[in-house]
């Protein structure tokens, strides 16, 4: 199945959302692969925002990921980067539909709550950013089968 990643940028931890957000994903039947805390270095957000050095909010951006602990996911499922993302919202709360994690939760034009990876190419490269191989795991959940539909022996 297809992986992702999930941040929950500091300011959703410092609100005392991780559990909140979380718990979204686990109720759409979404699988955990793999999570930690952790605090993000300059270094490694530079990298992760590459693609957006050069603009007016990168270094505030960079100040704003490195300044507390964050929540790393990665997430498994059918789909996964477009229902990750279509949870998630538009970009800024002020702006992202209700019901989604950025409509529902933020306000700011500057913190917005959550990453998710935006292609299946970046998906890999941020997994493997993050995470290494042993601490992604492989494992059943009793409720799969009510998850998806196996009965032809893919999931759909
Ligand atoms: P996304 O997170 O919805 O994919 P991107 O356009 O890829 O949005 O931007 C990456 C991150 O950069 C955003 O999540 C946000 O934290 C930050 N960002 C983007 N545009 C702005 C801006 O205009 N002001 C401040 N921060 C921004
Ligand atoms: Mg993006």
């Amino acid at each position: 199945m297809d992986r992702t990643l999930i941040i929950l940028k500091p300011d959703s931890v410092q609100r005392g959302l991780i559990g909140n957000i979380i718990t979204r994903f686990e109720q759409k039947g979404l699988k955990i692969a793999g999570m930690k805390l952790a605090c993000i270095s300059p270094a490694v957000a530079h990298e992760h925002y590459a693609m957006h050095k050069g603009k007016p909010f990168y270094d505030s951006l960079v100040t704003f990921m490195t300044s507390g602990p964050v929540v790393l996911l990665v997430l498994e499922g059918n789909n996964i980067i477009d229902v990750s993302r279509k949870m998630m919202g538009a970009t800024f709360g002020f702006k992202a539909e209700p019901g989604t994690i950025r409509g529902d939760f933020g306000v700011s034009s500057a913190f917005n709550l959550i990453h998710g990876s935006d292609s299946p190419e970046t998906a890999k490269a941020e997994v493997a950013r993050f995470f290494k191989p042993d601490e992604l795991l492989e494992f059943n959940r009793a409720m799969e089968p009510w998850i998806y539909d196996l009965s032809n022996g893919i999931a759909q």
